[in-house]
C-alpha cells in the first residue's frame, strides 16, 4: 500500500498539532499569520475549491501577486488533493492562454492586477469554468466563466483533514520553458517538498524556527517556492512575501522593517543592489545570502561581501529537480563556483559517449539523481525521455569538477540562456522577431553584460531593402512576449553563420557579440 503523505499537512498542519500553533508562519506587509490562522485559510480554501467542484489530482492555476492568499491557494489546492499549477504573473494573456490549455485546468485564481491578462487569457481557453479574483477588476472574458470572489472562495466551512495523498501523488507543477519555445510542466510529488526541505532547507542551510526567509524570486519560480514556503513552513519559521516587483530601493526598506535572517537573490539582483546607493547595513540582519538562477560571478561574490557583509551561497538547482542539488556551504564558499552535491543527491559528469568522467578539470555534461526529481513532463512523452533517464536527469548544464572538487558552469549543453535568473528559449524570441516586416532571419544568443551576467542579444538579417531599428524591435518584443524575454542589444549582420547543414552556428554569434 502506498505512503499515505500530503505536503500541505506536513508544512502546515504537523506544527499545530506539535503546540506550534501560536508562532509567526508568514508575514506579508502589515499582516501576520501564525501556523494555526494559517492553517484555517489553507483549510477554507481546500474546502472552497472543493465546492467549486474541484477533483484530487485536477490542476488549479495560480496567476498570483505573492502575498497570503497565493500561499493558502497553493497549499489549500495541496490540502485537497488537487495540483496547484502556480505561473508567471508576466504572462501575456496569449502565453496564459496556452499553459491554461495545456494544463486543462478548470480554475484560474488570479490577482486583480493581471485581470487584463486572464481577460484574454480566459477568452481563448474553452476549458476554463471557474475564475477567482483576488481583488476588484472586470475579468469577464466570455460567456460561461463564473467569477468569484476570494471572498467566497474561503466562506466554505473549512476542511481540516487533508486529502489522503500518498508520497507520490502528483502535488505541483511548474512551467518550465523549452526550446521549441513552449513552456512545459514538470510534475513533482507530494514526497519531494519534504525532500527538499530537508536536504537543501535544513542540510545546507540549517532553516530553524527562528529564521525569517525573504525571497526576491516569486512563488511561481521552483526556486520562490522553495524560498518563501517550503523552507521555512518545514522548519516552523516564517515566511517573508512581498507582492511588488522587487527594486533595490523596495527590497532595502523591506528588509529594514522586516529583519529576515536568510535573503534569497538571483545574480541580476546582486549587481543591482551593489550599483545602487543602499546603505551598507542594509542586511545587517540576514545570516546568509543566498544566490540561484544563473552562475553567480566570483567579483559579485567578492564585492557583496565587502559592501554589505553578507556570504552568498551560490548553487545550481533547477525546475526538473525542484530546487538547489549543487551549492556552496556556510563558511565553505569556493567563489565563482557552484559548491558540492547537496545531501542526498549524487551527481555525475558525462562525456560525449554517455562515459562518466572521472577525473578533474575534465568538461562533461551533468547528470543528477535524487529524491525530489520530477515525474516527467505532462504530455511531452518525447522530451521526457530524454530529459529523465531511469533515476538520473540529464540537467543540460555543462560543468567541470576542479582540483578542490567543487563543480563550476562553463555554460548550457544546449543553447538555452537565462536572463535575471529565467529562462529564455530563443527560439521563442526569435519566433516574435521574425514576425516584424523588417527582419528577415534572425539568432538570439546570450551575451554578458558588464557585470558578467548573460543578457538576450538578437543578431538580425534585415529584410531586404529594410533598415533595423533596434529600439523598435526591443519595443516589438516588449509587446509580444513577457518583458524578460525581450532582446537587451540588437545586432545587424549580413548573414547567419550556418553549418553545412543549415543550423545556425550559436557559437559563432555567441563570439561575435562578445566583442
Ligand atoms: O535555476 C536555478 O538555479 C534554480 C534553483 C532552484 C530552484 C529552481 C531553479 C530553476
Amino acid at each position: 500500500m502506498p505512503t499515505s503523505f500530503n505536503a500541505a499537512d506536513y508544512l502546515i498542519d504537523r506544527h499545530v498539532r506539535d503546540g506550534e500553533g501560536a508562532r509567526p508562519a508568514v508575514t506579508c506587509g502589515e499582516r501576520t499569520l501564525s501556523y494555526a490562522d494559517l492553517a484555517d485559510e489553507v483549510h477554507r480554501v481546500a474546502a472552497g475549491l472543493r465546492a467549486l467542484g474541484v477533483r484530487p489530482e485536477e490542476r488549479v492555476m495560480f496567476c498570483m501577486a505573492d502575498g497570503v492568499e497565493l500561499l493558502a491557494g497553493i497549499l489549500g489546492a495541496m490540502h485537497a488533493g488537487a495540483v496547484p499549477v502556480p505561473v508567471s504573473t508576466m504572462f501575456t494573456g496569449a502565453e496564459l492562454a496556452g499553459v491554461l490549455a495545456d494544463s486543462r485546468a478548470r480554475v484560474l485564481c488570479v490577482s486583480a492586477r493581471f485581470a487584463a491578462a486572464a481577460r484574454a487569457a480566459v477568452g481563448a481557453a474553452p476549458e476554463v469554468t471557474d475564475v477567482v479574483l483576488d481583488g476588484a477588476a472586470d475579468v469577464l472574458g466570455r460567456p460561461g466563466i463564473a467569477v468569484h470572489s476570494w471572498a467566497d472562495l474561503r466562506a466554505a466551512q473549512p476542511a481540516a483533514k487533508p486529502y489522503d495523498t500518498w508520497e507520490d501523488s502528483p502535488a505541483l507543477w511548474l512551467y518550465t520553458s523549452g526550446t521549441t519555445g513552449l513552456p512545459k510542466a514538470a510534475m513533482h510529488r507530494h514526497a519531494s517538498i519534504r525532500s527538499v526541505a530537508e536536504c537543501y532547507g535544513h542540510g545546507v542551510l540549517g532553516v530553524a524556527p527562528g529564521d525569517r526567509c525573504l525571497s526576491v524570486a516569486k512563488l511561481f519560480f521552483a526556486y520562490g517556492i522553495g524560498n518563501s514556503a517550503f523552507f521555512p513552513l518545514a522548519a516552523g519559521a516564517t515566511a517573508v512575501l512581498e507582492p511588488e516587483r522587487p527594486t533595490p530601493a523596495l527590497i532595502a526598506e523591506r528588509v529594514r522593517a522586516q529583519r529576515p535572517t536568510l535573503f534569497f537573490g538571483v545574480p541580476t539582483f546582486y549587481a543591482a543592489l551593489l550599483a545602487s546607493d543602499i546603505p551598507d547595513d542594509t542586511f545587517a540582519s540576514v545570516r546568509q545570502g543566498v544566490s540561484a538562477g544563473e552562475a553567480l560571478p566570483e567579483v559579485l561574490f567578492e564585492r557583496f561581501l565587502r559592501r554589505f557583509g553578507v556570504e552568498i551561497l551560490d548553487g545550481l538547482g533547477s525546475t526538473e529537480a525542484l530546487h538547489i542539488f549543487l551549492s556552496n556551504r556556510p563558511g565553505r564558499v569556493h567563489p565563482g563556483s557552484s559548491g558540492i552535491p547537496v545531501p542526498g543527491y549524487d551527481v555525475e559528469l558525462r562525456d560525449e559517449h554517455g562515459a562518466v568522467i572521472a577525473e578533474a578539470d575534465r568538461p562533461g555534461d551533468l547528470y543528477l539523481r535524487g529524491p525530489s526529481i520530477a515525474t516527467g513532463y505532462w504530455c511531452r512523452t518525447d522530451t521526457t525521455r530524454r530529459v529523465f533517464l531511469g533515476e538520473w536527469l540529464r540537467t543540460g548544464d555543462t560543468y567541470v569538477r576542479t582540483g578542490d572538487g567543487s563543480y563550476r558552469c562553463l555554460g548550457r549543453s544546449n543553447d538555452m540562456l537565462k536572463a535575471g535568473g529565467i529562462w529564455v528559449s530563443p527560439g521563442e524570441v526569435e519566433h516574435r522577431l521574425l514576425e516584424h516586416p523588417a527582419v528577415a532571419e534572425v539568432a538570439v544568443v546570450a551575451a554578458p553584460d558588464d557585470d558578467g551576467l548573460d543578457k538576450p542579444v538578437a543578431c538580425v538579417v534585415p529584410a531586404e531593402g529594410s533598415g533595423v531599428d533596434a529600439d523598435e524591435l526591443v519595443a516589438w518584443c516588449r509587446t509580444g512576449l513577457a518583458a524578460f524575454k525581450r532582446p537587451r542589444a540588437v545586432v545587424t549582420v549580413a548573414e547567419l553563420p550556418k553549418t553545412a547543414t543549415g543550423k545556425v552556428r550559436r557559437n559563432v554569434l555567441r563570439e561575435l557579440v562578445r566583442d
